[in-house]
């Protein structure tokens, strides 16, 4: 990604010391119509080591869960500070689902069901972030390899432990909670932001920590899934770092905001500076 960042750098400034003369040339060898895109985009998923499958589990019916997809989320689970990427997958419906459709409530789509469903395999999928720009599918060795027909993947630490846990909606079925049990000695920073100048959430708040000698970047929004919405707190994997030297908060009313020598491991409100507007 670096390097396409530098070649995309390199070629808007070949394009600002363009004369006149040089753009008529250009224009005549078509190279023109090259340059008025600077930014491209390069399919690095498997080079990336991603290499998972998405089921939909669609028979050709063309129903709603067959359109809609799944949802993917990132989560840092082992809190070292690179974010890892979490997929859910759909799956193949059984028989007994495809008869309790024919004779439910839906059954005037009864006819849209194929005599034989094709069957194929895939669970979720949890791949680690190796911090080198690729990485590794750790599903099966924390015990993600789910056989669901999952929907919506939500991130957020409901026991307040540091470890950030899992919830997946599944399609007419109960929600599946995930706790996390890992990365106990690894430090974490949970911020509870409090907009008073900006809205009350602080959505849009750009986060800059620096911790260990790392940075970390985090811009506050709202992650939602299928029936479903992540923890609104903001949450960072510190590794080995105790202590956060510096945290920056610039809140989407413009002002900035400095904390210095943040201990780790604990959930820190932060309210913005100033009195609510009314
Ligand atoms: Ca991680
Ligand atoms: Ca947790």
């Amino acid at each position: 990604m670096r390097t396409t960042l530098i070649a995309a750098a390199a070629l808007a400034l070949s394009v600002v010391g363009c004369g006149p003369k040089k753009q008529e040339k250009a224009q005549a060898t078509g190279a023109g119509a090259a340059d008025a895109h600077l930014v491209t985009f390069t399919d690095i998923t498997q080079q990336a080591g991603i290499t998972w499958t998405h089921n939909t589990g669609a028979f050709g019916g063309k129903l709603l869960p067959e359109t809609m997809g799944s949802g993917a989320a990132f989560i840092d689970y082992d809190n070292d500070g690179y974010p890892d990427l979490f997929l859910v997958n759909g799956r193949d419906w059984t028989d007994a689902e495809i008869q309790a459709f024919k004779n439910g409530s839906s059954k005037q789509y009864a006819s849209l069901v194929p005599a034989k469903v094709q069957k194929r395999g895939g669970t979720c999928a949890l791949y680690r972030n190796k911090g080198d720009g690729t990485f590794e599918d750790v599903t099966k060795a924390v015990g993600l390899d789910l056989v669901t027909y999952g929907m919506g993947a939500t991130v957020g630490d409901y026991n307040n432990d540091g470890r950030p846990d899992l919830l997946v909606t599944l399609l007419a079925d109960r929600a599946v909670l995930l706790k996390n049990r890992g990365a106990a000695d690894r430090h974490w920073l949970l911020l509870d932001l409090e907009g008073t100048r900006s809205n009350r959430d602080g959505y849009g708040a750009l986060v800059r920590v620096q911790a260990g000698g790392k940075r970390f970047l985090a811009e506050h929004r709202c992650p939602v899934g299928f029936l479903s919405q992540s923890d609104r707190r903001l949450h960072f994997g510190l590794d080995r770092a105790a202590m956060a030297e510096r945290i920056e908060i610039r809140w989407p009313s413009g002002q900035t905001q400095t904390l210095t020598n943040v201990a780790a491991n604990q959930i820190l409100k932060v309210k913005e500076p100033g009195e609510r507007r009314p």
